[in-house]
């Protein structure tokens, strides 16, 4: 068959999305999740201006080809805008594949290695009282990994902390709308210190663990803001709390810096949410520098682009950890858990649970029980995009905030 429609979507049922959406000669419809939290709008312009006119008319089933043509034969390789277009297309072309199979994705993706994919999830409060009513909160619900930020004393509004009062909502919003004094949409600034951050953590993970034990995975994530000597410190005092990951400990670009960080500690570490391709992870891999591999199927160039990484990543014993965030849509999300079902070197799933609004967009089939996340039996990837409603809810700007020190200087984030 051939491809006859490329239809971009952008949509903001409580936060923005870009969805495109494949049409085949004989109707069949794949959908695949362009989502870059913050620079939207130029991923919907490479998918509208640059890709879809090459994709019309063509052999809808060659899926590795058209990623390498989109990728290889492109000559500008890489990068968040080119990689999160490619990631739609290919998840749309594996929708269509597994529709046309009448098989859920999975299964063509070489069926179940586990009953489920284990998830972990957010649990954050400005103070530890707070934080503790977000963690049972979840272990109530039968969740056994959770990922715990918290506020650092001396700093105000810091980013992953659910805003909301304790106990009522676990959930943060990554990007928010403001805007400057000239009525433009900008990012909003936070505050950072680094050292008032190192020297409060550990007694949280204390905290933690004397209320908890030992069984609940905890997992932190310091956003890429320590220098790889702070990293290596924190790692080493989280060592007594058993953690599952500490998360993006240093700047993204430096994949040397783990060295430094692996030296000292054995504290478990995780990064790549702002990865693309495999040549973002290659000496971090292959010297075997992390334990879990962070990117997610939308912004590595897909089911194609991330399977590359993460057969990489097996040889070495690394496992994954797809990033889950709300600003992946729910399509992105149900193609990490269809990946997630088969492959080996499976290690857990981030899931921060989208909104009703958004769901009442994004139809889908995947479920979550007892801790566990499942893709549903549905043919293809199992979402379903009302698309009146998403016209009713148009793109409204948003920025991930940016943080900055104490005298001005703009902060690693
Ligand atoms: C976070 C995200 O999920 C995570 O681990 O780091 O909130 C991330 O900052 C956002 O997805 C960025 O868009
Ligand atoms: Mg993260």
């Amino acid at each position: 068959m051939t491809i006859t429609r490329v239809d971009v979507i952008i949509t903001c049922p409580g936060r923005n999305f870009v969805t495109v959406k494949i049409t085949t000669k004989d109707g069949l419809v794949g959908y695949g999740d362009a989502t870059l939290n913050g620079r939207e709008l130029a991923v919907a312009s490479y998918l509208r201006d640059h890709l879809a006119p090459l994709l019309r008319e063509r052999d809808e089933s060659r899926i590795e080809d058209i990623w390498q043509y989109l990728y290889r034969g492109s000559y500008w390789r890489r990068g968040p805008v080119t990689m999160a277009a490619i990631a739609a297309v290919d998840m749309a072309l594996w929708d269509i594949k597994a529709k046309r199979a009448q098989m859920p994705l999975y299964e063509l993706l070489g069926g179940a290695s586990r009953k489920g994919v284990r998830a972990y999830v957010h649990a954050s409060g400005w103070d530890y009282e707070a934080l503790k009513v977000a963690v049972e909160g979840y272990r109530t619900q039968g969740f056994t990994a959770v990922r715990v930020q918290t506020g650092v004393p001396g700093l105000g509004q810091i980013y992953g902390i659910a805003p909301a009062k304790a106990g009522e909502k676990y959930n943060y919003e990554p990007a928010k709308p403001a805007v400057n004094s000239l009525g433009e949409p900008c990012p909003v600034e936070e505050e950072w210190d680094s050292r008032a951050y190192l020297n409060f953590v550990p007694e949280i993970f204390d905290n933690l663990r004397r209320d908890f034990g030992s069984s609940l995975a905890l997992l932190h994530d310091a956003h890429h803001r320590l220098t790889p000597i702070e990293a290596a410190r924190l790692g080493k005092e989280l060592e007594p709390y058993d953690l599952f990951w500490l998360e993006d400990a240093t700047p993204g670009e430096d994949q040397e810096a783990f060295r430094l960080i692996r030296s000292h500690t054995t504290t478990p570490l995780a990064t790549g949410e702002v990865f693309n391709t495999v040549f973002d992870y290659r000496t971090l891999i292959s010297e075997r520098l992390i334990d879990y591999v962070r990117s997610s199927v939308t912004h590595a160039g897909g089911i194609t682009g991330i399977k590359k990484i993460l057969s990489f990543a097996e040889i070495y014993g690394v496992k994954s950890g797809i990033h889950g965030p709300t600003d992946v849509s729910p399509v992105g999300m149900a193609a990490a858990l269809h990946l997630d079902m088969t492959i080996h070197n499976f290690g857990i799933q981030e899931f921060m649970p989208h909104s009703e609004e958004t769901l009442s967009v994004f139809r889908t089939s995947y479920t979550v029980a007892d801790g566990y996340l499942h893709p549903g039996d549905t043919p293809g990837l199992g979402v379903d995009l009302d698309e009146e409603l998403a016209a009713a809810s148009p793109y409204t700007p948003a920025y991930l905030p940016t943080n900055r020190l104490e005298d001005g200087t703009v902060h690693d984030w």
